[in-house]
């Protein structure tokens, strides 16, 4: 994606999963933005976007970390909020392995206390293992690490799929994890 798209891209990111209120935004409770409250607020910060740019990044971003409503009068972030929405997913059996990409740096605390969601409303994982180690990077050295999601199921865990295939769950006890 282009640098400014990338930039733009990062903004919405903040305003609609993190601090809608550094631009005064208006977020439901399902996290859901009115398209042109976004496009007029983050323009007031000199952002220059307009609806045709908005839908561009909506289209084109590597993670389609964001979807329009039906009739695209309203957006939100798919999944990585740390403020409290409700996306209104509902359960669904996942894959038997999981993987959680992160730095070996953390490995000695998530074996001890599990997979803990900090600040966002949900611990992540992912169905693809390269996907993990790109997780994983963001935070330094990484590590991958096996979640066993299909004895979390048994045991009455429930999982999410988010728009953009992020596994949410709300917390990984260590007796479900490997190091992969
Ligand atoms: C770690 C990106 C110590 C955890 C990605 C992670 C993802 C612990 C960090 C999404 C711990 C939190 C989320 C414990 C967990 N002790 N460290 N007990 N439990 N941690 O960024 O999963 O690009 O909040 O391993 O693709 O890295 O933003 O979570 O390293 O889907 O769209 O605490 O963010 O998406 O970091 O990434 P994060 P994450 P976007």
């Amino acid at each position: 994606m282009e640098k400014n798209l990338k930039q733009i891209s990062k903004f919405m990111s903040l305003v609609l999963r993190h601090k809608p209120e550094t631009i005064g935004l208006h977020l439901d409770e399902q996290g859901w933005a009115a398209v042109d409250e976004l496009i007029e607020k983050m323009n007031e910060k000199g952002a220059g976007v307009d609806k045709a740019i908005i839908r561009q990044i909506v289209d084109t971003n590597d993670k389609k970390r964001f979807a329009f409503n039906e009739d695209q009068s309203r957006i939100r972030a798919s999944q990585g909020h740390s403020i409290d929405v409700d996306l209104g997913l509902e359960p669904v059996t996942p894959p038997d392995i999981l993987y959680h990409g992160t730095a070996v740096r953390f490995l000695e605390a998530i074996l001890q206390d599990g997979l803990l969601k900090q600040n966002r409303q949900h611990v992540h994982l992912t169905a693809l293992k390269e996907t993990a180690i790109a997780v994983g990077s963001r935070h330094g050295k990484p590590v991958v690490l096996e979640v066993n999601a299909s004895e979390m199921t048994k045991a009455g865990y429930e999982f999410y799929l988010s728009a953009n295939n992020v596994w949410l769950v709300e917390i990984v006890l260590p007796e479900y994890i490997s190091v992969s």
